[in-house]
């Protein structure tokens, strides 16, 4: 971690122009690494400025809206030098890569994935850390060794980056924890964060998933919890989110001109219990109305012609069959 720390306060500390880019798509924590470290440069005396190759990623995006900061996107290559940062390859430069590479610029790689051996050829210096789970970690473990402070803004991007490389905490480390730790005391918003990584929910399925709810319908075949809804769209969502909440075997279908749709999802542990494939149901289900059905044993769905309320009948009349015998 000195070797790298001195390294970046040798080259800011002449003043150079030094653009910090991360990969293609990027990921939170590809514009978080390089923003805050483009920062940092300039504290020690560089002109760095950050930049993403080719485009960023919708969340990054919110993430950014969120802390109003900004990263060009194919910035210009006017660099004494580029220093990449949480990308292993210039292939992971999209198109912007060639560009790079034309440029003959002087190159430097600080990241976390797998080392590339040709990279470690054509960068001026070459620093990874496999072991660090998010590039964000490693970037701040930098700073902290270069004695820099960050501003809360600049620790909500690399808490943004650590959550979102860990997978909310799921690769993490115990010293990614320490590291959040630090961030948080330093001022990270941890609800801001979260909120700008949630994606976007449509609003008008969100009044769905409720009318869903509103009409549902609880009933015990057999012991098992059953659920009924109706709604005009969202049906499959609609069974997923009665089978997260608490539902052995959920159906929600709809009626239109006619035309009859029902999705269900089931348990596994019922479906290993009884023996139960909601497949199978809808594929009776859909002749029986003209129209088709199948699926898998946990989640299926039918499509047919006839009236909602006679074809729920009937459905029930089937599972009552099915749940019967295996009891
Ligand atoms: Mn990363």
């Amino acid at each position: 971690m000195k070797n790298v720390a001195n390294f970046l306060a040798e080259v800011s500390k002449s003043g150079q122009r030094i653009l910090v880019l991360c990969h293609h798509n990027a990921d939170p924590d590809a514009v978080a690494s390089a923003i805050v470290l483009s920062d940092v440069l300039n504290q020690l005396g560089a002109k760095s400025k950050p930049g993403a190759a080719d485009d960023i990623a919708t969340y990054s995006q919110n993430v950014l809206k969120m802390f109003k900061r900004d990263i060009p996107v194919n910035p210009q290559l006017n660099a004494d030098m580029v220093i990449l940062v949480d990308t292993s390859s210039l292939d992971h430069l999209g198109n912007f890569g060639g560009k790079l590479k034309e440029a003959q610029l002087k190159l430097a790689v600080i990241d976390h994935h797998r080392p590339v051996q040709d990279m470690k050829q054509i960068s001026s210096f070459y620093f990874v850390r496999e072991d660090f789970p998010s590039e964000s970690e490693l970037i701040f473990r930098i700073i902290r060794e270069l004695g820099i402070k960050l501003d809360p803004d600049q620790a909500s991007l690399l808490l943004a980056g650590i959550i979102s490389d860990t997978a909310h905490f799921n690769f993490a480390k115990p010293e990614t924890f320490e590291v959040v730790n630090e961030l948080l005391k330093t001022g990270a918003d941890y609800q801001r964060v979260n909120e700008a990584l949630r994606p976007p929910e449509d609003p008008s399925k969100r009044v769905a998933m409720l009318k869903a709810a509103g009409r549902s319908q609880l009933r015990r075949v057999c012991g098992h919890l059953t659920v009924f809804s109706e709604l005009g769209s969202f049906e499959g969502d609609a069974a997923a989110m009665f089978h997260r909440i608490g539902a052995d075997v959920a159906f929600v279908g709809s009626e239109d001109k006619g035309k009859v749709r029902i999705s269900g999802r089931a348990r596994a542990e019922v479906l290993k219990k009884t023996g139960l494939h909601l497949g199978e149901v809808m594929e009776v289900l859909g002749k029986q109305y003209g129209g088709s059905g199948g699926g898998h044993a946990g989640a299926a769905s039918m499509k047919g012609e006839g009236k909602l309320e006679d074809v729920k009948k009937q459905l029930y009349t089937i599972l009552e069959k099915k749940l019967k015998s295996k009891q």
